[in-house]
């Protein structure tokens, strides 16, 4: 019988054991393992938050939908259970709804919960509160939508939300609940033989033998091989194995942004600082659950060398990835722990070794770009520029090196991701494959309620902005979280002019020499202000020290951004522009 059932005394009736909506939401999320909700409370759920609270799931209230989105995407991430972002109808729906689509595009397993209205009265259009056809507006956003109508479907419900979440490629679900469903009331035996218990919600997928064997064929074929791991390796949890590949060969690899420390950056195959080389003259490149897109400049043009001069490899458990940008000659489709066991049961005592003058080329290469940053990475300056500040930060990591970073930016972001070695898989966390700003809260708030480890969001001022108000929600819940602001008054740079020559600033440009630090202090966190790489280096010691939510205001020269960081050449150009 289960704990949560109410008792009703219907009029002529015996007496029987009740329970409604409410409680079977809770009993189908628990039954399933589900202990976190990430949301913002309101009609038609506040006592859903309140109730499921008092049942001990872990209920996190944000300021704002999309942060709640953002923390319960990464929860998935990291953990590879769903994450819950629950929030109110229309408004709160549409908030939660870009995380739930960045989550579906960076396929991190999410459920968006959204109460919503009267069913009859929004099919007819007849203007009830918080109004909205909420299941036609998620469908194409995301992997799989759902409502349910009536008490007895919430176990079903429920478990078609998570392994939809989290089987194949993972990625976001809408799961619609309406107002009255939470009311509902039904026999409790009833209510619980309903629930489901989801077994095996992500089952294995093995990649044909014939598939495997081409695939070594053509590594073994190689000059010149790259190995490219994605964040889907990352989110694979098969660390050991990855490494175990990757040693085994003697592949060079590259990690993509939230695929660094897989294998350490320090790896003596790490080709991360030799990136272009390896990308141009690479002949077979396999790739571990990372995507063709235009982080990789779509397999094709200047980046990747002569046209048609390689050979791709690609291991994705979602077969339409392949042949996607450019023809695949050895797809592997399978999930990436399945896919990696496999290939490595093909790599015996009788591999060649990797070919040494490729080895040697890259290693040169590396050497020389990595002597060629050192000593941007010592300067200590005020006001520092984007290269020392991270030099800092880049030892902070080193010495700490089960800290989770959290980066967002332009500048901030693409400099930080060259600069800040990662040591251990899954500590870095980032704007992904939208390169989207508004992350940074979400995801620090996340990473430390759902790990545990210490937090370092590093973040640049415009990109902070977009979810700072959560530096509350830091402070409430007491979070080890120390946010940086790399402060170079505004997007990109501080220096840019009206040319209007108005007294409106320019567009890029925010309020000159502001201190984000009393922002923390107004809700009882440290705030610090610093101006040199040492001053940043021993304030964050401090705060990673304390474990006490700490935000730092890094002063950064306004003038030494670029325009839109590391990505500028996206940037449509006018012809027509006037001297
Ligand atoms: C949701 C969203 N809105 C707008 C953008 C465009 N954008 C890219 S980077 C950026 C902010 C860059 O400024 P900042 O975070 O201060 O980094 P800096 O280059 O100054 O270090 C913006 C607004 C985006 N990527 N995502
Ligand atoms: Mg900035």
């Amino acid at each position: 019988m289960s704990d949560a059932a109410v008792q009703l005394k219907p009029a002529g009736e015996t007496e029987r054991e009740m329970t409604d909506g409410f409680h079977l939401i809770i009993d189908a999320l628990k039954l399933n393992g589900i202990n976190t909700i990430y949301g913002v409370p309101g009609i038609p759920i506040t006592d859903f938050g309140r109730m499921a609270q008092a049942a001990g799931i872990r209920v996190i209230s944000f300021r704002h939908e999309q942060n709640a989105g953002n923390a319960a995407a990464i929860a998935g991430f990291l953990t590879k259970q769903p994450g819950i972002c629950l929030t109110v109808s229309a408004p709160g729906f549409l908030n939660g709804l870009t995380a739930l689509a960045n989550a579906t595009t960076n396929c991190f397993p999410m459920i968006l919960i959204s109460g919503s209205s009267e069913r009859e009265i929004v099919d007819l259009q007849q203007g009830d509160y918080e109004e909205m056809d909420q299941l036609a507006i998620a469908k194409p956003l995301c992997k799989a939508a759902f409502r349910v109508l009536h008490a007895a479907d919430i176990g079903i419900g429920i478990a078609r939300a998570i392994r939809a979440a989290v089987s194949g490629r993972p990625g976001g679900v809408y799961l619609d609940l309406p107002a009255k469903l939470f009311g509902q009331v039904i026999d409790a035996e009833r209510g619980t033989k309903s629930l489901v218990k989801v077994i095996d919600a992500a089952p294995a997928q093995i990649p044909a033998p014939a598939a495997v064997k081409r695939a070594l064929d053509v590594l073994k074929s190689a000059k010149r091989p790259l190995i490219i791991l994605g964040k889907g390796a990352a989110y694979a949890q098969a660390d050991d194995d990855i490494r175990a590949l990757v040693e085994k060969t003697g592949i060079p690899f590259l990690p993509m942004s939230m695929a660094k420390g897989l294998l350490p950056d320090t790896h003596p195959q790490c080709a991360g600082a030799a990136r272009s080389t390896v990308l141009k003259d690479s002949d077979v490149v396999m790739m571990i659950g990372a995507r063709l897109n235009w982080l990789l400049s779509h397999g094709k043009g200047k980046t990747w060398g002569e046209p048609h001069s390689k050979k791709f490899i690609q291991i994705d458990i979602e077969p339409k990835e392949m042949d996607s940008n450019v023809e695949i000659a050895a797809p592997v489709v399978g999930d990436i722990g399945s896919c990696v066991q496999a290939l490595l049961s093909g790599i015996d005592g009788k591999w060649p070794a990797a070919p040494a003058d490729w080895v040697n080329t890259v290693k040169t290469k590396k050497d020389e770009n990595i002597a060629k940053m050192a000593p941007r990475l010592m300067k200590n300056t005020a006001p520092m520029d984007f290269h020392g500040a991270l030099g800092a930060l880049r030892t902070v990591i080193k010495e700490r090196p089960d800290t989770i970073l959290v980066n967002e930016g332009a500048n901030t972001l693409d400099l930080a991701r060259g600069v800040i070695d990662i040591y251990k898989p899954r500590r870095r966390l980032d704007v992904g494959t939208w390169g989207v700003m508004g992350i940074g809260m979400g995801f620090a708030i996340a990473a430390a309620i759902e790990t545990g480890k210490p937090v370092l969001a590093v973040e640049g001022d415009s990109a902070f902005g977009f979810s700072g108000m959560e530096v509350e929600t830091i402070c409430r819940y007491n979070l080890p979280v120390c946010v940086v602001i790399f402060n170079n008054n505004g997007i990109y740079r501080g220096t840019d002019t009206n040319a209007a020559g108005g007294a409106d600033p320019a567009t890029t440009v925010f309020v000159k020499g502001s201190r984000y630090d009393k922002m923390m202090e107004a809700f009882g966190g440290v705030g610090v202000n610093v101006t040199t790489p040492d001053e940043l280096k021993r304030a964050v010691d401090a705060a990673l020290d304390s474990g006490k939510p700490t935000l730092i205001n890094a002063v950064i020269d306004p003038a030494a951004g670029s325009e839109s960081g590391r990505i500028g050449n996206l940037n449509p150009q006018s012809v027509l522009r006037k001297k």
